[in-house]
């Protein structure tokens, strides 16, 4: 009957070493502690062994017990403490890096300024209801030109040098290039919804020309489109005037006079008086004291033709900001070429703005 404890414990030891759950684990110390257990069984029959074997068998068997009880504590302890160190393991914050950048004098990045300007416009319209629109910077002569009123023969298409893309004609003849304008966006918003709809399309804009201190080409405009009914010039001159103050939180002298686009009919500029020598006249404004920067106007009845609107049934306006003028203007920047000339010693300079 020693021998037999002696075998049963070992033989508990060996399953406990071979299972890893909790359960596992207390099922094992009920199989062997239980009223039906084999060390029950043994302690039930000591009744009838002898007085020399009940001397030493009943011991042992209180002894094994203790030990199975023992095991079972630490093995529970163990699989616990195993859990959470893998939990630990896994869930694992290097709250070190932060100081290590900070130890090592690297700073944080922080957005371009014409990322924030573009972003901060972009609330004031989602306030007002406008939609935003992304389009293509590769564009067809059809979206950049003809539907906005351009025709091929027309002479407006050389107010915009354009980089044309050799060898991108489509079967019929039409030729691709880099979009000279974000107008373009009006053309895919026109066809794309119903009116009364309203909508900006912010984004990069191409042009083949030479660059001075206002003048990149590669810049940013940030078009607008309104289509509704009975709507005003008076509409029109109002919404820029809000905008403006909106986006420089102050009254700006702005002078609107006519302007000629073929896609609107009034077409207007709209210049605001230069911020970097007050009206005095500098690089940027070209000794003019003012620097045209939101060109606008009503929509033209052939522009709606095209995208599918009956110019007797509704009407609109579209405007064209230069995002790179505004933020020349808004941050005293005395030469365009500074905003994508990738100096970090100028970039970082707006990271607190
Ligand atoms: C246009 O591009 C028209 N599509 C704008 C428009 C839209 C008019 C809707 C009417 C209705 P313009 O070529 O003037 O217009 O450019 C618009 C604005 O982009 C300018 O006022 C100016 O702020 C900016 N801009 C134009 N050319 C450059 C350039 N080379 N570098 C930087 N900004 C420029």
């Amino acid at each position: 009957m020693l021998q037999k404890l002696d075998e049963l414990f070992k033989e508990f030891q060996n399953t406990l070493n071979t299972i890893n759950t909790q359960a596992d684990v207390l099922n094992l110390k009920s199989e062997y502690l239980g009223k039906k257990g084999p060390i029950s069984d043994i302690l039930k029959g000591l009744k009838n062994a002898t007085v020399e074997e009940r001397k030493d068998l009943g011991p042992k068997a209180n002894q094994i017990k203790n030990e199975i009880q023992e095991l079972t504590v630490k093995k529970l302890a163990f699989i616990e403490t195993e859990a959470i160190n893998q939990k630990l393991a896994s869930e694992k914050i290097d709250t070190s890096l932060l100081n290590s950048v900070m130890v090592h004098g690297q700073e944080h990045g922080g957005f371009h300024p014409i990322t924030k300007i573009q972003q901060e416009i972009e609330d004031i319209f989602l306030s007002m209801g406008f939609g935003i629109l992304d389009g293509p910077h590769i564009e067809d002569e059809f979206h950049n030109f003809e539907a906005l009123n351009v025709p091929s023969d027309h002479p407006a298409r050389d107010m915009q040098d354009t980089f044309w893309l050799q060898g991108s004609e489509t079967p019929e003849g039409e030729r691709h290039l880099l979009r000279t304008h974000t107008s373009c966006v009006q053309v895919h918003g026109m066809l794309a919804n119903k009116p009364p709809f309203k909508f900006i399309a912010p984004g990069k804009v191409f042009r083949c020309e030479r660059t001075d201190a206002s003048h990149e080409s590669v810049f940013h405009q940030l078009e607008g489109m309104l289509v509704g009914k009975d709507i005003s010039v008076g509409n029109l001159i109002y919404f820029m005037k809000t905008l403006l103050s909106e986006i420089f939180k102050k009254e700006v002298e702005v002078r609107l006079r006519p302007g000629f686009f073929p896609f609107v009919e009034p077409g207007f500029e709209l210049d605001i008086r230069c911020l970097i020598c007050n009206g005095k006249g500098c690089s940027v404004c070209k000794q003019v004291g003012w620097v045209e920067l939101l060109p606008c106007g009503m929509v033209h009845p052939n522009v709606l033709k095209a995208g599918n609107i009956d110019p007797n049934e509704w009407n609109g306006f579209a405007f064209g900001l230069g995002l790179d003028r505004l933020v020349m203007m808004r941050y005293g920047i005395d030469d365009i070429r500074h905003l994508q000339s990738g100096d970090v010693r100028f970039v970082s300079q707006f990271k607190s703005y």
